[in-house]
């Protein structure tokens, strides 16, 4: 199953940097007595576990499974686990604290999420890691609850106390929770305070800066879910799409029309190396590809690109459309893999049946239509239009996390960074420029705390041929405590079309929008041959 986003990949190259000078620090022992005191105002703390563990990395639970290491460390905390309650609301969360024994940098970090899950205890594993004291939370309901156990209070009814903890509240209490009882342990309150999260995380990171924008210092909020009211429910347009076209197009079929469509416009950025780093040239028309011969494999077989195909592309770039024809939200860009979104399941390459993703499925039933046994087939382009419109009125200011308006961080001195990968397959990248275009135009100074950098080529918090911006945590930290800001974000690539098994990397410069990376000429792996315009 695909998951809005994983947080460790965003971070993974911080580990190639040497965690900042241990602050020698006498620490109260670890037992339930140091901590007594914790707690907050509107909360009834139901049980308060403390003690001694290890966190190992990578996690067992991490996808850098797919990054092989050659050592698994563990390292010594002092482990909270608070389950509180808000009085009234019937609800619990459960609150991990980690907090490093013997090497604490002095700093906290807040760690988020991914799709549903608001936070947990193994994505503490990579900042204690790195000297951090760090909390995270699961916001009332647990990874692994279905959807309707948390979302639905009864048959019929949204449980709005769940919503409004994985939507705001617990990140807020899980930040002055984590930072007083690090302040207990080590008799003193972290200098500095840094959010780290990508996709829900990435979201949560705006939440912060937009609602609570005192608790960090700084935020890194990678291709950030906000905007989640419009984008949710835009993911399902391509299921709508192929509903009222009445093709269901095999995804070897749909991912050969973006294949065309790189090639037509992978050189208009100067480069040839399958990544469409500016997109705004792109004018491909799906049509011209009709009739084309594609092999495919699972199903086997070979296929004629159909005209309900290359209209179904040209729906799902354009984006989600009201009956009228009005734009609903942004599309996919043209390098952008469709079947994520538009995903089929196939037994012959004409026989497929339509497989929705997950999260917006569960969002259309559960939280939209108060019914999680909702038949989602029934949903066409008019019913879609009605459950567009019910999310955003009643949920833009509950989930929307898109306020323009960020005095609050500007004067309370906070940066935050955010990167969003062109290539993204689950999170339109054009709602995040959206977003920021709207924070520049309400402060024309937003460029001096909060930064954006497009990723081109690169895929939902990762992935994909593109330059993947791995020092940007470190990046954030220089920002805060040194003065730095980050003009360009340095970013690594795998090089395509290299029989290599371990080929050089590339590298390139990322731009804070609005500048554009451009190609200036030179070796298209060296970021030197790159300027931003
Ligand atoms: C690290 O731990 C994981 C999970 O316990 C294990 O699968 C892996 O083989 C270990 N790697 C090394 C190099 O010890
Ligand atoms: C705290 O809540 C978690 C999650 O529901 C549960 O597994 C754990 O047993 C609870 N701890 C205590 C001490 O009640
Ligand atoms: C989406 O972003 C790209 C890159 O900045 C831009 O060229 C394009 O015009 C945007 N699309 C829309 C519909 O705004
Ligand atoms: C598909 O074709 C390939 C190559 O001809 C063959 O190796 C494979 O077994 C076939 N798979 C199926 C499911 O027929
Ligand atoms: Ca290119």
């Amino acid at each position: 199953m695909l998951s809005l986003g994983f947080v460790y990949l965003s971070t993974l190259f911080q580990l190639l940097i040497p965690a900042a000078t241990a602050i020698a620090s006498r620490t109260k022992p670890c037992t339930h007595n140091t901590f007594v005191s914790l707690g907050l105002l509107n909360i009834n703390v139901l049980s308060l576990d403390v003690a001694l563990g290890n966190a190992a990395w990578p996690s067992p639970s991490s996808l850098l499974n797919a990054y092989p290491t050659t050592k698994n460390y563990t390292i010594d905390v002092c482990q909270l686990t608070v389950n509180y309650t808000h009085p009234g609301w019937n609800d619990k969360i459960t609150t991990w604290i980690s907090l490093p024994l013997d090497s604490w940098n002095g700093r906290f970090a807040g760690m988020g999420g991914g799709g549903w899950v608001t936070g947990s205890l193994g994505a503490l594993s990579q900042a204690v890691f790195q000297g951090y004291a760090a909390a995270s939370t699961d916001g009332g309901h647990e990874e692994t609850a279905s959807i309707e156990s948390w979302v639905l209070a009864s048959k019929g009814n949204l449980n709005w106390a769940n919503i409004q903890d994985f939507s705001a509240i617990a990140l807020d209490e899980a930040a002055s929770l984590g930072k007083a009882a690090t302040e207990l342990f080590y008799g003193r309150p972290p200098k500095y305070s840094y959010w780290n999260g990508c996709s829900t995380g990435g979201r949560q990171g705006h939440m912060m800066a937009q609602r609570f924008p005192a608790q960090y210092d700084g935020i890194l909020a990678g291709a950030p879910a906000i905007n989640w009211d419009k984008f949710i429910p835009a993911e399902y347009w391509p299921q709508v799409v192929i509903k009222e076209l009445e093709y269901y197009p095999s995804p070897c079929e749909i991912d050969a029309i973006t294949k065309y469509a790189i090639q037509a416009c992978d050189q208009l950025d100067g480069v040839k190396d399958g990544i469409i780093s500016m997109p705004g040239l792109c004018h491909f028309e799906p049509l011209s590809v009709v009739g084309k011969t594609v092999r495919c494999t699972a199903p086997n077989g070979t296929i004629k690109i159909s005209k309900k195909a290359a209209k179904f592309a040209a729906s799902v770039w354009a984006g989600a459309k009201s009956s009228d024809g009005s734009s609903l939200w942004y599309g996919s860009l043209h390098e952008t893999p469709l079947t994520a979104l538009g995903g089929t399941k196939c037994v012959s390459l004409t026989s497929c049946d339509p497989v929705p993703f997950t999260i917006s499925a569960d969002w259309l039933r559960a939280f939209i239509s108060r019914d999680s046994s909702l038949d989602l087939s029934t949903i066409n382009h008019q019913v879609f239009n009605r459950l567009f419109r019910a999310s955003v009125n009643g949920f833009s200011s509950v989930m929307g996390t898109r306020d323009p308006d960020l005095t609050g961080f500007k004067q309370s001195g906070g940066k935050m960074i955010t990167w969003h990968g062109m290539k993204d397959e689950l999170i339109f990248y054009n709602g995040t420029e959206d977003y920021y275009r709207q924070a520049l135009e309400a402060d024309p100074e937003l460029h001096d705390y909060y930064r954006f950098f497009p990723a081109p080529g690169v895929e939902h918090c990762g992935g994909g041929p593109g330059w993947y911006p791995g020092d940007s945590f470190q990046a954030l930290v220089d920002w805060v405590e040194k003065g730095v800001a980050p003009d360009t974000l340095r970013a690594i690539a795998t090089p395509s079309a290299t029989g290599d098994a371990h080929p050089p990397l590339r590298t390139a410069d990322l731009c804070a929008y609005p500048k554009v990376l451009t190609f200036v000429g030179g070796d298209p792996d060296r970021a030197s041959s790159f300027t931003c315009k």
